[in-house]
């Protein structure tokens, strides 16, 4: 949070979010004589002066950052999470990751195509898409590299640099299934090709479950029509699995029997495996958490009261729970999950901590609805293999000095 700067200095006490704690406060007797004898402010400006979308105040600064090989992935910007409150993330600040630069589309000449292994092939404008039925979900959206800096060794300065290629919205838009079942879906068919209108022409192939399950086509994210960036006019959205297959700028859907190995699928997001096979169409974010605050980056002001804050998610289903250690992994409290709690969707859960001033490492886990228990990276060296990309979902650790002074370690 910027530093409050306020005409009346001991009014920044209240001001300041997290981290300070009351000691230094006036009685509320002296601040109210204070507040009361102080001059009114006069006038402020209209929203006729400040146009008519809305503005941060010039005080909040958080922004998105670039994705660099050690960090994130290149092409890609990262979500401040170390600011983050609640569940949501607002939309000028929803991670993105194009391959090809954001194209500029005209939505009253965007066109949906949905052809092969259906009864009618049909072509939707967007006014065809807005008449039908809507759907809202609450939802995370997380990149199959997020992390993939992090696998050899810790090399991220803030959680952003760590984990920032995850974002949560609420997207507005038609059930894909509605929508396959208008066009009558062949039923040896198995897969759907989602193409986007992008330079890159991303491509992937989505299997029919899924599409029939809880995909959608979306053209809002969070009360408006979604960002450029977020794929304006249409995307899909496949709920919990890697942010790849959510396809921006989607123009074409094509039903097929078979997937089609398209070159995202087979190069960059495969997995190698440590039996020397690979991994390909590893759909779903497996669960994972983080501590938001206190995160790397940051410096605690002294021993005392702090809350830990942090994100947990899974494209599998449902946090059922999150554990803190404040102690290097050798106890763990259950920590408090923020209501609404909602399926593939990151949940804020919060543990009150009082430091005692003394060096040690925190971390976070989370458990979901199936039972998967995220792993420490060890265990995730032993699946996934020990020089990974993509599906990075290992317990995250922050050092805490004794200075105050919190930093990315491994163990
Ligand atoms: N058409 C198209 N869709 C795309 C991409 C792209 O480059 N082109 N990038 C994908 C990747 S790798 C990710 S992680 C998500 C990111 O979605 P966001 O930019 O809305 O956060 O979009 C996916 N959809
Ligand atoms: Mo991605």
């Amino acid at each position: 949070m910027t530093k409050n700067t306020t005409k009346n200095p001991t009014r920044r006490h209240f001001m300041q979010a997290g981290m300070a704690t009351s000691a230094a406060l006036l009685s509320g007797t002296a601040i109210a004589q204070e507040i009361t004898l102080e001059p009114s402010r006069g006038a402020g400006q209209t929203v006729m002066d400040m146009g008519y979308y809305g503005k941060r105040s010039e005080y909040v600064k958080d922004a998105r950052m670039k994705g660099d090989r050690g960090t994130g992935l290149i092409g890609g910007s990262l979500t401040p999470l170390q600011h983050g409150q609640g569940m949501v993330t607002p939309s000028g600040l929803h991670f993105e990751v194009h391959h090809s630069g954001v194209p500029v589309i005209d939505p009253s000449e965007h066109k949906l195509l949905i052809h092969g292994m259906v009864e009618d092939e049909k072509i939707f404008t967007m006014e065809d898409l807005f008449r039908f039925p809507k759907e809202s979900h609450f939802r995370f959206l997380e990149c199959a590299g997020n992390g993939m800096g992090e696998w050899t060794s810790p090399r991220g300065q803030t959680v952003q640099q760590t984990h920032g290629l995850t974002s949560c919205s609420q997207w507005t838009g038609v059930s894909l299934k509605v929508l396959l079942n208008e066009l009558g879906v062949n039923t040896d068919a198995k897969w759907l090709l989602a193409e986007g209108d992008d330079g890159a022409r991303m491509t992937r192939s989505i299997p029919m479950w899924k599409a029939l399950d809880d995909a959608m086509v979306v053209y809002a994210q969070n009360g408006e029509f979604l960002r450029a960036e977020q794929g304006f006019p249409l995307r899909l959205l496949v709920p919990g699995f890697e942010g790849n297959m959510n396809v921006k700028w989607l123009h074409r859907l094509e039903v097929s029997d078979k997937p089609w190995w398209t070159h995202h699928e087979v190069t960059e997001y495969a997995d190698p495996r440590p039996d020397d096979k690979i991994r390909a169409y590893s759909f779903e974010m497996e669960a994972r958490s983080v501590i938001t605050s206190p995160s790397a980056g940051m410096k605690l002001n002294g021993p005392g009261f702090y809350e830990i804050s942090g994100l947990g998610w899974s494209g599998s289903g449902t946090v059922t729970k999150v554990e803190v250690s404040t102690d290097n992994g050798n106890t763990w409290k259950k920590a408090n999950l923020e209501a609404p709690v909602l399926p593939k969707c990151h949940t804020r859960f919060s543990l009150p901590w009082t430091w005692d001033g003394k060096e040690t490492t925190i971390m976070s886990r989370t458990t979901d609805d199936t039972g998967y228990i995220q792993p420490t990276y060890e265990q995730m060296y032993k699946l996934q293999g020990p020089i990974g990309m993509m599906h990075n979902n290992a317990i995250q650790n922050w050092h805490i000095a004794q200075d105050g002074e919190i930093t990315n370690v491994r163990s």
